[in-house]
C-alpha cells in the first residue's frame, strides 16, 4: 500500500477565517472521539473555541490518559505539553503538536547536559545524591523530568509546587530547583525560607557562580531561568492599580518576580487565578498578571467584574501563539487523511524515567 502523501499546509493560508472553521469543523466531526483537541489557557481564541478540554498543562495531560478511545491527543499548546501528555496516556495514544515551533522559552534554559554537569559540580562539594532533591518544573523538557526520576526528585507545576517541595524537604534538605527562579523562590518563600537560604545557580559561570561555602549553606539552589512573559510584569504596575483603583485586588502568576509577588495580594496558577476571579462577587475589581489570552477571556466570561490586565504593554505567549487555526487544520485534516504529522514521541527510556518524577509528584498532590 503507498504511503498517503501529507496535505500541505501553506494553501490553508489563503483561506477566509470563516472557510478555515468550516473545514476544522467537518474533519472534527469525521474524527469523532478519535481525536481529542486539548486548548491550554493561553491559546488564542480562535483556536481555543474548538477544545474539547480547556485547562492547564497537567489536567489536560490527566483528562487525555482517561480518553483511552481518542488514539490521538491534539495539544494545542507548547512542546513540553504534548511530552507530558505522551508521557501519561497509553502507548496506543498519539499526543500531536500542530506546530513543531510552539515551544517554551523557559523550557529552553534547563537542558540535559547543563543540569548534569551542575549536578557533578555541586557533587564535588556536597554529597548530592543524600542532600538534594532535584525538582522540574513541568515547563521543562522531558529528558529533565527524567534526570529527576533517576535522582529520587519530582516534578511541580504552579498549583502545587509548595506541596512537592514539602515532600522534598521531607527526603533531603537541599532542593535544585529548575528552570523557572521564579516559581522556586516565591514557593519556597511561602514556605518560610528566607532569601538567604537561597542562591542562584548560573549554568553558564564556573560552579554556577557560586562558591563552595554558598552551596553549603544553601536550602534552594535555584536555576537562572525564567518566563520572558511573565517576566514584564513590574511592582510599579502593582503601584500604579492600587493609586487608581483603591479597591482592585491583585492576582499574579507565581513566575511573576519576588517582588511583584510579594506586592500582590493573591499568587496562583492559570487554575487557581481564573477559580479566584469566578468566585469573586460582581462588581469586584481585579488586575491579573499572567498572559494576556487567559485575562482576555476572562475579562469576556464575567463582564460583571472589572478585570485589568496588570501590564500595560502586552504580554503574549509568542510560542503558543504559533498554534494557528491554520495549523489546526492542517493536523485534523491530515489525520482524516491517514497521516499523522507532528507526532510527539518522547523515547521509551526517557518516558519512563520521566514517569518516575510524574508518578512522585501526582502522589503528593
Ligand atoms: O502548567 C501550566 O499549564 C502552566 C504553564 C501554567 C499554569 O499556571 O497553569
Ligand atoms: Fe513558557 Fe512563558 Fe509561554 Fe508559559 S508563558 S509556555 S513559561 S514562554
Amino acid at each position: 500500500m503507498t504511503k498517503p502523501t501529507p496535505i500541505p499546509l501553506e494553501p490553508l493560508y489563503e483561506l477566509s477565517d470563516q472557510a478555515l472553521e468550516a473545514r476544522i469543523r467537518q474533519a472534527k466531526e469525521t474524527l469523532g472521539e478519535s481525536c481529542v483537541i486539548l486548548g491550554h489557557h493561553y491559546q488564542r481564541e480562535e483556536v481555543y473555541q474548538f477544545a474539547d478540554f480547556t485547562g492547564d498543562s497537567l489536567k489536560l495531560a490527566r483528562l487525555a490518559s482517561q480518553k483511552p478511545d481518542a488514539r490521538y491527543i491534539l495539544f494545542c499548546g507548547v512542546h513540553f505539553m504534548a511530552e507530558v501528555a505522551d508521557i501519561l496516556s497509553s502507548p496506543e495514544q498519539i499526543a500531536i503538536l500542530p506546530d513543531m515551533a510552539a515551544g517554551c522559552s523557559m523550557a529552553d534554559m534547563a537542558d540535559l547536559p547543563a543540569v548534569e554537569s551542575a549536578w557533578q559540580a555541586i557533587g564535588k562539594v556536597i554529597d548530592v545524591e543524600s542532600m538534594v532533591t532535584p525538582v522540574t518544573y513541568v515547563n521543562s523538557m522531558a529528558d529533565l523530568k527524567g534526570f529527576c526520576g533517576d535522582h529520587g526528585g519530582t516534578v511541580c507545576t504552579s498549583s502545587n509546587a509548595e506541596k512537592v517541595l514539602a515532600w522534598a524537604f521531607e527526603r533531603r534538605e537541599k532542593v535544585l530547583f529548575f528552570p523557572d527562579q521564579h516559581l522556586g523562590r516565591n514557593s519556597a518563600a511561602r514556605m518560610g525560607i528566607s532569601l538567604d537560604e537561597m542562591v542562584l545557580w548560573k549554568p553558564t559561570q564556573p560552579n554556577g557562580g557560586l562558591s563552595d561555602e554558598q552551596i553549603k549553606k544553601a536550602k534552594v539552589i535555584l536555576w537562572d531561568g525564567f518566563c520572558s512573559v511573565h517576566q514584564m510584569f513590574q511592582p510599579a504596575h502593582i503601584d500604579l492599580f492600587r493609586q487608581k483603583m483603591p479597591g482592585v485586588q491583585i492576582t499574579v502568576h507565581p513566575e511573576c518576580s519576588y517582588e511583584v509577588c510579594q506586592k500582590a495580594d493573591h499568587l496562583g496558577s492559570t487554575e487557581q487565578i481564573q477559580s479566584a476571579v469566578r468566585n469573586a462577587p460582581s462588581g469586584s475589581q481585579w488586575a491579573i498578571g499572567t498572559e494576556l489570552n487567559l485575562v482576555n477571556r476572562l475579562k469576556h466570561e464575567m463582564p460583571d467584574k472589572e478585570i485589568h490586565f496588570l501590564c500595560p504593554t502586552i504580554c503574549m505567549c509568542s510560542t503558543m501563539f504559533r498554534i494557528d487555526t491554520q495549523h489546526l487544520c492542517w493536523a485534523l485534516e491530515n489525520l482524516v487523511a491517514g497521516h499523522v504529522v507532528n507526532p510527539i514521541s518522547v523515547p521509551p527510556a526517557v518516558a519512563a524515567s520521566a514517569k518516575k518524577a510524574l508518578d512522585r509528584m501526582l502522589s503528593v498532590l
